[in-house]
């Protein structure tokens, strides 16, 4: 498939506004691959394909767990957490895309994971600081994010934890591994 292709299906999936995040993704994703000697193409498809399961109905969803036999704890959560760790299911069988490092960093790239490939610590920066990203402690991320790639990782998921703690959000676990093996080492 060529990119023209794939930004075409991606499209049918997503409104306009999360089909341009995409694309702000994709190109602040690649842009840190030549960066940091990550495969740019991959960046590339990874940043295009991270919310290609946003705006599906949650039966989908729930399907989908059914019939892949996922973690049945998937089903207590709803579609923050799905889009990311069940999107790949639509993405293999509708795109065709099949490269595990690409759907393992769409699998991580909301709640991170305690092992992330370089790839998959550039698609979970790109989504956090993508130039149409506004939040207090945006521009600290940027900065990082250009300087150290770990430490990046380590000030967002350490933001997300307090945000969602202070929002008496529920905490995935995974969240909170990735918590565990980012954030106290990188002091
Ligand atoms: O899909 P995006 O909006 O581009 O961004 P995302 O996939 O990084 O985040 C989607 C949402 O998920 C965002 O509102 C933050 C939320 N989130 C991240 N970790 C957790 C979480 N929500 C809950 N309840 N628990 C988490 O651990
Ligand atoms: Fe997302
Ligand atoms: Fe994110
Ligand atoms: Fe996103």
């Amino acid at each position: 498939m060529t990119r023209d292709e794939l930004l075409a299906k991606i499209q049918t999936q997503l409104k306009p506004a999360r089909f341009a995040h995409v694309q702000r993704v994709e190109a602040t994703a690649v842009r840190l691959a030549a960066k940091y000697g990550v495969d740019q193409e991959k960046a590339s498809i990874a940043g295009l394909v991270h919310d290609y399961a946003k705006q599906r109905p949650d039966q989908d969803f729930i399907d989908a767990i059914k019939a892949n036999q996922l973690d049945p704890d998937l089903l207590n959560w709803n579609n923050a957490i799905w889009h990311g760790v069940v999107g790949p299911v639509f993405i293999k069988a509708e795109l065709h895309i099949y490269d595990e490092e690409i759907l393992d960093a769409v699998r991580y790239h909301t709640t991170g994971n305690r092992f992330m490939t370089p790839l998959a610590q550039i698609i979970y920066m790109a989504d956090y600081i993508e130039p149409g990203r506004d939040f207090d402690g945006v521009e600290q991320a940027r900065l990082l994010t250009d300087q150290d790639l770990a430490l990046a990782v380590a000030y967002q998921t350490k933001h997300t934890l307090a945000y969602l703690i202070a929002n008496n959000q529920p905490v995935y676990p995974k969240t909170l591994a990735t918590y565990n093996a980012w954030v106290p080492q990188s002091q």
